[in-house]
């Protein structure tokens, strides 16, 4: 990969790839599909009162498209080399799905927070399935170097996500004060994917279009993470995993997909 997009990953958290996966796009909506006709236990609807937002993870070992998907594309290999990590580890799918007409908005966040990782090397990739216009992941711009985390929310009600208290940073509303945040936000193409470290702060606007918005977001891991406990039960929570804080994930669970040669 060119250095060029390494620094600039490295130094804004996030970064557009464009037309790296327009061959799985039909495999990639295969398995959106399935996963909406029938969703797991953990899927949400995120108490949306006009259109749909709805999300799930967790589905790649019973939904085939999917995990041909990570384990045979080149999602493995960009993973780590965005990471600068020698592998990349898979952590977990997520399929968002925002129809058309749903003013909600997804709420200003972090993923590091809801999860149980610890460490530098982490990327997520969002990968939609349809056009985006205005309707794509909105990015604070250098977030993921800010020293506190910000306080993680429910999506369905913004109450506070953990019940114990910790120090967080309060949800920032970067459109309320532009000359403090810049903003990064893309237009994109089926087959595009934006890359983002787990700590970048971002949200993204409702979809008023008469289009869908379905997207698929694969998260990885690198070398220098390991198992953290958080103040309450994860997202995803992973019951019974039975890891320490300061140990490696368990590779049986999440499966290391590249390792440089
Ligand atoms: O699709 C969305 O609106 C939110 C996606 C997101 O926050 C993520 O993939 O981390």
């Amino acid at each position: 990969m060119d250095a060029k997009i390494i620094d600039s990953f490295e130094k804004q958290g996030a970064i557009l790839l464009k037309g790296v996966f327009k061959e799985w796009v039909n495999k990639i909506i295969s398995g959106i599909e399935r996963n909406l006709v029938k969703p797991s236990k953990y899927a949400n609807e995120n108490n949306v009162k006009e259109g749909r937002f709805f999300d799930d993870y967790c589905n790649w070992t019973r939904i085939k498209d999917f995990k041909d998907f990570i384990e045979n594309s080149e999602a493995a290999k960009i993973a780590a080399e965005i990471m600068k990590s020698t592998t990349a580890q898979f952590f977990h799918d997520h399929v968002l799905v925002k129809e058309g007409g749903t003013s909600k908005e997804t709420p200003w966040h972090q993923d590091a927070p809801y999860y149980f990782v610890n460490g530098s090397k982490t990327v997520s990739m969002w990968i939609p399935v349809d056009p985006i216009i205005d309707t794509g992941l909105r990015f604070i711009s250098g977030s993921h170097k800010w020293e506190k985390m910000v306080r993680p929310v429910s999506w369905s009600d913004d109450s506070d996500f953990y019940k114990k208290d910790q120090e967080w940073l309060p949800v920032p509303n970067p459109d309320l004060d532009p000359q403090n945040y810049h903003i990064l936000e893309w237009s994109m193409e089926p087959g595009d994917v934006v890359l983002f470290d787990f700590r970048a702060v971002h949200g993204a606007r409702g979809n008023k279009k008469n289009i869908r918005r379905r997207a698929l977001s694969l998260r990885w891991v690198g070398d220098d993470v390991t198992y953290i406990e958080r103040p309450g039960r994860t997202s995803p929570p992973f019951p019974g995993h039975g890891m320490e804080t300061g140990q490696k994930l368990r590779e049986d669970w999440f499966p290391i997909v590249y390792t440089k040669s």
